[in-house]
């Protein structure tokens, strides 16, 4: 019998785990209000049981059957991004950004490392927050778009082919935390958050007197496009997390040390931080009439929002607030307490007035505040009204009504809270299906736990996340699926499979390998025909086809200390013949998909016989897919 103990027995031994959990996690927090009691509608026994059934059949796709949303999912500091189906939450696909990865040769060729840039020094990073560009307020499928906050960059993955096709390193600005797009018209800025105060200019020159220094951060606009930075706006205090309205018009922040402290006691001193809005049509004015300075070398226009500026309002709200959400019926900007058992809903509509001074305090945009649990990090919605929102000392998911909210904060006595579901445990984001949309339907919600404890088989000290699956479509919360993931899905966004138009293999003319192209023709190489070895000085390049189960080239000479170039063209044209090839001990490897091109480049320092193969099965002589290269001593 196993000795492992499950949340339940301990419950009956009385030694809650959960108790216990959120007595840790709220050490250290100050003041925090209790929770609103609230007992869920009781459920027999039996109609719980069919209940459960009835959604297990709703997630169970069969062999051969494909799932009804793309889920993708931000890997935290692996610095990937997850593609899975759900319900099923099967992962379907991983796609290297901020990483090295060694089956895709991401970060290893020279495709990708054009697109790292400078960066490609980097071997970390830290996804957080995945989203997918939009075209009048709905998904149009063909961008996803994510943070490094390890390295202050935004990357654009294509999700035609799914791969990152595009990364930039925001200047002036440490870790790009928040990020999220413009919905409306479409998505032409991706809005980022630099979270720390630095000092400017940060060169080391204002050390002495670190105090007397100008210390700032910058809410940062990207353009989806061409993605250069298109301009910065300096801020009061720090910035967290971001989204943006349905007009095209706003996009709002949450900064939870207005305090601009350098230490936690100092960033928990104030009872209010705030939400910062940015009027998006003013900026783009004050920098067209030529308003702004640079900093630095760069080149991006820095607009000044700090307190006074008409470019920005700063609207009070309680206390290190942490998400920040736009329902989806493009009313509210929701401002999600954390230190506060609060969110603060902001109305949308009354935020002209704030910026025309026609309000006499900011506050009065706020035109509820429900009191919801411990903890308050993220909420999402569904299509009747519904918000649900992560509640992360409490371990638990609240679904809570927007329009009876407003009417309690008004004074009628209405119950505004719908239920409360427990999670395991202490969750982070959650999302809901198509909810960033105006298409949000209601129908799934993820909650991604940052603790998974006791839930799966132990393996070692470093558990695995536990991203739970919940069934919203009827009047109660189930939970549905337990999912364990490695580190660490900070968000995800569901997408409805007709949204996403993939391609099967490449076309030989993609952007992604242009420039690879661009080298062949330069060298008088046909790449879909010729094997071919190009000596340039010291620089060797080696261009071979491949078709299952054999490379063009089976033997290239090379001498010690050349710089080798393979570029390699995949002419197999049935889906899913993908090759690769390693280059033994020397640290090379790549995917080769059907009609792909792929080149890496690497110093060939060892004399002697060198063997390459084919690392992806492919074929039945996939073992016998190789070649040899031969270097002679210098
Ligand atoms: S943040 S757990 Cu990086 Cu999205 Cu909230
Ligand atoms: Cu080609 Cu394995
Ligand atoms: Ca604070």
């Amino acid at each position: 019998m196993s000795d492992r103990k499950t949340e339940r027995d301990d419950e009956k031994l009385g030694l809650s785990r959960r108790g216990f959990l959120g007595a840790t996690a709220a050490t250290g927090l100050t003041a925090l209000a209790g929770a609103t009691a609230l007992g869920g509608a009781v459920m027999s026994r039996e109609s719980w049981a069919a209940a459960v059934k009835d959604a297990q059949q709703k997630i169970h796709i069969e062999p051969g059957e494909l799932d009804e949303y793309y889920g993708f999912w931000s890997g935290g500091h692996s610095g990937e991004v997850r593609v899975l189906g759900v319900p099923s939450m099967r992962e379907l696909m991983r796609i290297p950004v901020f990483n090295v990865d060694s089956a895709t040769g991401w970060g290893l060729t020279d495709e990708s490392r054009r697109v790292l840039g400078d960066s490609a020094r980097f071997l970390n990073g830290d996804s957080h927050h995945p989203h997918i560009s939009m075209t009048d307020g709905r998904y149009d499928g063909k961008y996803l778009f994510i943070n490094d906050k390890a390295n202050s960059r935004v990357a654009r993955i294509r999700l035609d082919i799914m791969k990152c096709d595009k990364m930039v390193t925001v200047p002036n600005v440490q870790a790009i935390h928040g990020l999220r797009l413009q919905k409306v018209p479409r998505t032409q800025y991706v809005f980022c958050n630099g979270e720390f105060v630095i000092p400017h200019p940060n060169d080391g020159s204002n050390l002495k007197n670190l105090d007397a220094a100008e210390r700032y951060t910058m809410f940062n606009a990207v353009n989806a496009d061409t993605m250069e930075v298109a301009f910065q706006v300096i801020v009061d205090g720090n910035l967290d997390n971001t989204d943006a309205d349905y007009s095209g018009k706003y996009a709002a922040a949450t900064c939870y040390n207005s305090e601009k402290a350098n230490d936690l006691a100092g960033m928990m001193r104030n009872e209010r931080d705030w939400v910062v809005v940015f009027n998006i049509p003013r900026i783009e004015a004050a920098i067209k009439a030529g308003h702004f300075k640079t900093l630095g070398d760069s080149k991006v226009p820095v607009v000044d929002g700090r307190a006074g500026s008409e470019l920005t309002r700063y609207i009070p709200v309680p206390k290190n607030p942490h998400g920040l959400n736009t329902s989806p019926d493009g009313r509210f900007f929701i401002a999600n307490g954390k230190l506060s058992p609060t969110v603060s809903m902001i109305e949308i509509a009354r935020l002209d007035d704030l910026f025309d001074n026609k309000l006499k305090d900011p506050r009065e945009v706020v035109i509820a505040e429900p009191e919801l649990g411990l903890g308050p990090l993220h909420t999402t919605f569904d299509n009747r009204g519904n918000a649900y929102t992560t509640l992360f000392i409490d371990s638990q998911v609240v679904k809570w009504n927007l329009d009876d909210a407003i009417r309690a904060y008004k004074g009628e006595k209405v119950a505004y809270i719908r239920q409360k579901l427990d999670v395991q445990y202490q969750p982070g984001h959650n999302h809901a299906s198509l909810t960033e949309s105006r298409d949000a339907d209601g129908k799934w919600l993820v909650v991604l736990c940052k603790f998974s404890k006791d839930r799966f088989l132990p393996v070692g000290p470093l558990h695995a996340e536990n991203d739970q699956l919940i069934d919203i479509s009827g009047e109660e919360m189930r939970l549905v699926h337990d999912g364990p993931t490695f580190a660490e899905p900070h968000d995800c966004i569901l997408a409805h499979r007709d949204q996403i138009r993939t391609k099967k293999i490449w076309s030989r003319d993609d952007p992604f390998f242009a420039d690879t192209v661009a080298m062949a023709a330069k060298d008088g190489v046909k790449l879909e025909t010729d094997n071919k070895v190009i000596r340039d000085g010291n620089k060797v390049r080696v261009y071979m086809t491949s078709t299952a189960p054999t490379y063009g080239i089976t033997e290239f000479n090379v001498k010690q200390g050349d710089q080798v170039t393979v570029v390699i063209t995949n002419m197999d044209m049935i889906e899913d013949v993908t090759h690769g090839f390693c280059m033994v001990n020397h640290g090379v490897s790549m995917e080769i998909s059907p009609q792909q091109t792929s080149s890496i480049t690497f110093t060939a320092d060892k004399p002697g016989v060198h063997w390459y193969y084919c690392n992806w099965f492919c074929h039945a002589l996939h073992m016998e897919m190789v070649g040899r290269m031969i270097v002679e001593p210098a």
